[in-house]
């Protein structure tokens, strides 16, 4: 079979590209003011059906969202069949495909990645694809659309979806019918699958006081809803906070994950009533932190950080109650951003790996341990069970009443864990059922260890490409002699720890400070945040920079 391309051509020609802008597949996949977006999603079609096609044929998926981003930005990420993020040797065919200055020279570039991948025209492509809420997407969606038809592929619209949802079909799609099976492909199926997981761990159980959720007032809201009815309220009380879709500007506004978590403090006018749990989701819902106010009204955060060390705990119980704890092994992964307290904690009890920022690193590493509990600080992140450790689980037979019982929750556990991709749903399910185990306030959770101060800020530079890291992101190898001035920072302060990094979804370097006191991690953060500033910087700088 050969290329359609008078049908490329005229598609495009439907999708033009923005002149003076340069689209790249950042951390996350492609995400920009969503005026600017059209041919890229366009585009994004066509790289979904190559992939597909080079993959015989298995179900690749696209989902249409810019997460925590502000309402009127759009992205779109790619999804490898097994449900993680697509591999990272086809990135740069995507930003080449997004370049292509016209329709000729974009089809110039679809033969250019034909031959170098080695797709097999012949294969036929399928793709589902799904989108937030944003008020963006239906157009979007309809470029995305348009690429998949110039390719003639097969196509299945998941429409308004979570980001792990989007994932979840991929991988059920791809192994229906196998043994891998992973469940029924379809929505109403990903909330029976978590609602039976969830019943089996939570049924007499003493219930906790109810959680309170901020939805980020994006997907997460509806979503959870719909959950909420399979599920029932009797085993889990939710107040859903946050939770309109329909009002434009509120997405992600003052509320969700990355406003509390990088604020440190509650959603704007959420009165934190002392003692309770409350969570938030972001935009589209592949992210959840905890958090509560103590008696003096002082906010405190349960992190990434702080689930990973609780998820883990839990899991190392259940593998040694049910007589496991010989063959399967417990390993935890985190970035750089991790409090080095977190990372203290869990030191004592499992092995931790640090890896660079993204999902897609700290994935890969939690591959290679029986079961890896990965979770970024910012509250990404989910637990992986290698399919040795899965035989493992189902053939093992229990010695004891006892170990049966905490080898059904481990199951069930199994089913409750969304392990394609973090997902604040089922991660939000996950806590709720060690908290109810545990019969733990979120106090009692927060008990594990006291998170070091740090800060993190941004620094506007002129060329962000101009900054290499190393070791899992922890030093800077260019430009050269800016790690020696960290180095004296760091030296001069008590418990310090600073790094440096490129932003891979803003146009900006992160700096990143903790300290034994608040007063010296700010400092510290600050004379860093200098250091870059003073020689690399763009516009003047602030006395501050937070
Ligand atoms: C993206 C990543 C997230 C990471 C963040 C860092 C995925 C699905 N998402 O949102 O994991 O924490 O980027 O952003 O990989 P930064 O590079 O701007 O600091
Ligand atoms: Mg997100």
């Amino acid at each position: 079979m050969s290329l359609n391309e008078q049908a490329i051509r005229s598609a495009s020609a439907n999708h033009p590209r923005p002149h003076n802008t340069t689209f790249a597949y950042g951390t996350a996949g492609f995400r920009a003011n969503a005026d600017t977006l059209d041919s890229t999603m366009f585009r994004v079609g066509i790289l979904a059906a190559l992939r597909s096609k080079k993959l015989a044929g298995q179900t690749i998926g696209i989902m249409v969202t810019a997460s925590h981003n502000p309402e009127q930005d759009n992205g779109v990420k790619l999804v490898d069949p097994h449900g993680e993020m697509l591999h990272s040797s086809w990135e740069q065919y995507a930003t080449l495909l997004a370049n292509a200055v016209s329709d000729d020279s974009l089809v110039a570039t679809v033969r250019q990645v034909i031959q170098a991948t080695g797709v097999d025209l012949a294969v036929k492509a399928k793709v589902v694809f799904g989108h937030d809420t944003r008020p963006s997407c239906r157009s979007l969606v309809r470029a995305v659309v348009d690429g998949l038809a110039a390719l003639d592929t097969d196509q299945v619209n998941a429409g308004l979806v979570t980001t792990p949802q989007l994932h979840y079909l991929v991988r059920c799609l791809n192994t229906e019918g196998t043994p891998e099976a992973y469940g029924e492909p379809t929505v109403d199926g990903y909330y029976r699958k978590l609602a039976t997981a969830y019943s089996t761990l939570a049924t007499g159980r003493h219930l906790l006081p109810a959680l309170t959720v901020d939805c980020a007032n994006g997907v997460g809201a509806p979503k959870l809803k719909e959950f909420l009815k399979v599920v029932g309220n009797d085993l889990l009380p939710i107040i859903a906070v946050r939770d309109s879709t329909t009002q434009a500007g509120h997405l992600n506004f003052d509320c969700g994950a990355d406003y509390v978590k990088t604020q440190q403090r509650a959603p704007r006018n959420v009165e934190l009533v002392p003692w309770q749990r409350y969570a938030s989701f972001d935009g589209d819902a592949d992210r959840i932190v905890f958090y509560y106010a103590d008696a003096d009204g002082v906010f405190h955060l349960l992190d990434g950080d702080k689930i990973a060390g609780l998820v883990a705990g839990f899991i190392m119980d259940l593998v040694k109650d049910a007589g496991l704890d010989d063959s399967v092994k417990v390993g935890v992964v985190q970035t750089a951003y991790a409090n080095g307290a977190s990372t203290k904690y869990l030191t004592e009890g499992v092995p931790v790996t640090c890896v660079p920022t993204g999902v897609k690193h700290l994935h890969h590493a939690a591959e290679s341990y029986d079961v890896g509990v990965y979770f970024e600080a910012n509250g990404h992140g989910t637990v992986l069970f290698s399919p040795l450790t899965l035989s493992t689980i189902s053939a093992h037979s229990p010695s004891s009443p006892s170990a049966s019982a905490a080898l059904s929750n481990l199951r069930a556990l199994v089913d409750l864990i969304n392990q394609t991709v973090g997902d604040a749903i089922s991660d939000m399910l996950l806590v709720e059922t060690i908290l109810l185990h545990r019969q733990w306030s979120p106090a009692q959770w927060d008990r594990a260890y006291s998170d070091y101060p740090n800060r993190l800020v941004k620094v506007l530079v002129a060329d962000r490409t101009q900054f290499v890291t190393s070791d899992a992101e922890r030093r800077l190898d260019k430009p050269e002699g800016v790690q020696a001035a960290i180095d004296d920072a760091v030296a001069k302060v008590d418990g310090g720890r600073s790094f440096v990094r490129p932003s891979g979804t803003e146009d900006c370097v992160r700096v990143y400070a903790e300290a034994a006191t608040r007063d010296t991690a700010d400092e510290l953060a600050n004379t860093v945040a200098r250091i870059v500033h003073d020689k690399f910087g763009k516009g003047p700088q602030p006395a501050s920079f937070f």
